[in-house]
């Protein structure tokens, strides 16, 4: 074997040549990966005792992709295109050895080769959309004329990998083979034996064809794909992009996907996505971890409470495979929660989302009981009932009593101290918080809520559990809301105020809509019910003017047809209400608060910055220790748009300045002295530091 250089050998035997890459963790073609290939490929070409080539590569993946790390910095050649064109060149057979995940530059590398086999487990797919790019090497121009234009749109768009199965029936690749190398080794020994033809995917016209003649079912496709993306610049691009493999020969198709790849990296938009792609597998790291400290296994798991989140989060369980068993105080309670279980697989299934073997399978995992003894055998309990810390309390010494040594115990609170709870037992160290967001079986977002005491093993167990639950774990310290809650609230008292200042709510929501967020503010509020942020006020002694007469009114928000907005005969769609508008003019009159004409500028600024200055204390308070973080939150638990990178990201862009000087300016209009600027943020304005150089806090490194 011929070691070509660090991360890439050639091995010829038999007549055929194996080219490896390895450059763990994930193959990703970095420099020398390139180097290494496109010198691998020019000696095995000139090898006159070479008949045939493989490639492939060593670890746990075919290659991943382009390395991104590498984005935004000076380009070094040979380019990922000089080493496709020397596979798609080559007048011996090429094939690649697919294995894990061949994703962006990784399949496109795979489809310069002529043929591809894979494991059965592989997937592969053209994933840069959510990088905020488009397939830069060929992918849009290439995989069209395998599969057809109207699959490539929707693959390339929606940026989802396929299966090995899918792959194969589309014809991305050739065979699925039991062993990736040796399997692909007797494929090229096929080709050879069988002398068949070498056709390189740019000269395949079959697929692309009839879309050429009529392109109505690809416009139509593309349309599908496109649906709610309005604003974000990568997935039109990429649909163009698909476009011109039909309607321009392949060099200008090329062409044109080189240049809508060079206008999309040096934009904003990829620039937010990148980040929020580094900053979602940083936030899982903690930095004061103790090296060697392991996650416990976790085999067994127990719900308390069948309520709507506590079933969200019995059926992450069930989702990943592990055994999981609600504890309900009634029997009928039980069989509510179970039942509602059930009925929500069931509509994934007639979605076609989800199999019947493979719901069967699911809900065989999730057990009910009303015996608390349960508890005395499992790995990691989950507590998720009312928002009430006397509850909460009683439930947790309950825990203790019966929990074996090690059980993790976990509270699904969203605001309530953890540090309480905790105390509650008398072993606070496996105590932490884990924060779902509804529903739990579906939003990605988890916030770990690190207690004072809280141990490591807790800490990396929690962080594991939210990983095979296949969530994005972000720890968080302990304080009243936490980091997302904590910066919503800020938003809350923003709408409020808005709403006596002159403002609608679809003027507000109009403006949030625009941003990018996929639900505005006062829309999500009649979603989650008016009522529950009235309790709270009414215990904490706090007023929302407008809100509060909203729901004196008893408009609780969709449950009840009538919340900030009307929703007639059970539509989700909100209608606009004169009556609500009439009513915050009365209680500004009542107030004295002078209603005017407030700009989308205004609005935007009021819904942003007193956000991202209540982010500046949590960062400055050790709540994060990332500004990173806090956009991962925003990203994954509240729908700020990934391509606009998270608050902190977002403030950046903006200067720390200039929401300075906003932020005193909203301070003095609405005499509330906490939207002054925030020491760290005035900092950073006087410094003209950014967000992003903020790593780890003083706190959380001390
Ligand atoms: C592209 O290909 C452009 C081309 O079209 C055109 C070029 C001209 N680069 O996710 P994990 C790191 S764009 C650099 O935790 P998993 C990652 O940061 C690319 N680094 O593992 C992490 O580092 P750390 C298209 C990368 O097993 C570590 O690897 N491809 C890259 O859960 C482990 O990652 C993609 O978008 C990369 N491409 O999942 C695929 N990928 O340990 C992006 C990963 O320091 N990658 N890293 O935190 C993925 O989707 C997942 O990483 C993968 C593995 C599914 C592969």
């Amino acid at each position: 074997m011929v070691q070509i250089n660090a991360v890439t050998t050639l091995e010829v035997k038999d007549g055929i040549a194996v080219i490896a890459v390895n450059n763990p963790p994930v193959n990703a073609l970095s420099h020398p990966v390139r180097e290494g290939l496109f010198t691998a490929i020019t000696q095995a070409l000139a090898d006159d005792s070479v008949h045939g080539i493989v490639l492939g590569c060593e670890g746990r993946t075919f290659v991943a992709g382009a390395d991104i790390t590498e984005f935004g910095k000076p380009f070094k050649q040979p380019g990922l295109h000089e080493v496709i064109d020397a596979l798609e060149a080559s007048p011996k057979p090429i094939v690649a050895a697919i294995f894990g995940t061949a994703l962006g530059g990784g399949l496109e590398l795979a489809l310069g080769c002529h043929f591809r086999v894979a494991s059965a487990d592989a997937r592969v797919g053209l994933p840069e959309v959510k990088l905020g790019i488009l397939p830069g090497a060929g992918g849009t121009q290439r995989l069209p004329r395998l599969v057809g234009p109207e699959k490539a749109v929707a693959m390339i768009v929606a940026g989802t990998p396929v299966t090995a199965k899918i792959a194969l029936a589309d014809g991305i690749i050739d065979e699925i083979v039991a062993d990736p190398i040796p399997g692909a080794v007797a494929f090229v020994q096929k080709v050879l034996a069988e002398q068949k033809p070498l056709v390189k995917v740019r000269d395949r016209e079959d697929k692309i064809l009839a879309t050429r003649e009529n392109p109505a079912a690809f416009e139509a496709a593309a349309k599908a794909a496109l649906k709610k993306l309005a604003g974000v610049e990568a997935p039109a691009a990429c649909a163009q992009s698909v476009r011109n493999s039909f309607s321009l020969p392949f060099d200008e198709g090329m062409k044109a996907e080189r240049e809508l790849f060079m206008q999309l990296i040096s934009g904003e938009q990829s620039l937010a996505q990148r980040h929020i792609f580094f900053s979602e597998r940083e936030a899982a790291k903690v930095p004061d971890m103790p090296a060697g400290v392991k996650p416990a296994s976790l085999k067994k798991a127990v719900v308390i409470g069948g309520g709507t989140m506590g079933g969200g989060i019995a059926m992450c369980f069930a989702n990943a495979g592990v055994p999981v068993t609600i504890v309900e105080t009634t029997d009928e309670f039980l069989q509510k929660g179970l039942d509602r279980i059930k009925s929500t697989y069931a509509v994934s299934v007639e979605r076609g989302a989800l199999k019947q073997d493979a719901m069967d399978k699911r809900v065989a995992l999730i057990a009910g009981t009303t015996d608390w003894n349960v508890i005395a055998d499992t790995d990691i309990v989950i507590e998720a009932v009312f928002e009430e810390m006397a509850l909460k309390k009683e439930i947790f010494a309950k825990l203790d009593k019966i929990a074996k040594p090690g059980t993790l115990l976990a509270s699904n609170t969203s605001t309530l101290d953890v540090d309480a709870i905790a105390a509650a037992t008398s072993r606070p160290g496996d105590v932490v918080g884990m924060h779902f967001f509804s529903p739990a079986n579906v939003m990605k977002l988890l916030e770990i809520v690190r207690g004072e005491k809280s141990s490591f093993p807790s800490i990396a167990t929690a962080v594991a559990a939210g990983k095979l639950l296949g969530k994005i774990p972000v720890v968080a310290g302990n304080c009243d809301g936490f980091i997302g809650n904590r910066m919503l609230h800020r938003r809350g008292t923003e709408c409020e105020r808005l709403l006596l200042e002159g403002a609608a709510p679809q003027d507000v929501d109009a403006v949030i809509l625009k941003f990018g967020f996929p639900m505005g503010a006062f829309a999500m509020g009649d979603l989650a019910g008016l009522d529950v942020g009235w309790r709270i006020r009414k215990h904490r002694g706090t007023k929302a003017p407008v809100t509060d007469a909203l729901c004196e009114l008893g408009r609780y928000g969709q449950k009840t047809g009538k919340g900030y907005y009307i929703y007639e005969n059970g539509s989700r769609t909100p209608t606009p209400d004169p009556e609500v508008t009439k009513l915050a003019a009365e209680k500004a009159e009542a107030l004295g608060v002078k209603r005017r004409n407030i700009t989308e500028q205004e609005i935007l600024e009021r819904m942003t910055y007193p956000m991202i200055n209540e982010a500046a204390k949590i960062l400055d308070e050790g709540i994060a220790v990332r500004a990173s973080d806090i956009d991962v939150v925003w990203a994954y638990g509240y729908g700020w748009p990934v391509w606009r990178g998270g608050p902190c990201f977002y403030a950046d862009l903006i200067g720390a300045k200039a929401i300075c000087d906003a932020l005193e300016h909203y301070a003095e209009l609405t005499g509330d002295a906490g939207l002054k600027p925030a020491k760290l943020l005035l900092d950073l304005a006087a410094s003209g530091g950014k967000f992003a150089d903020i790593g780890v806090t003083k706190k959380a490194a001390a």
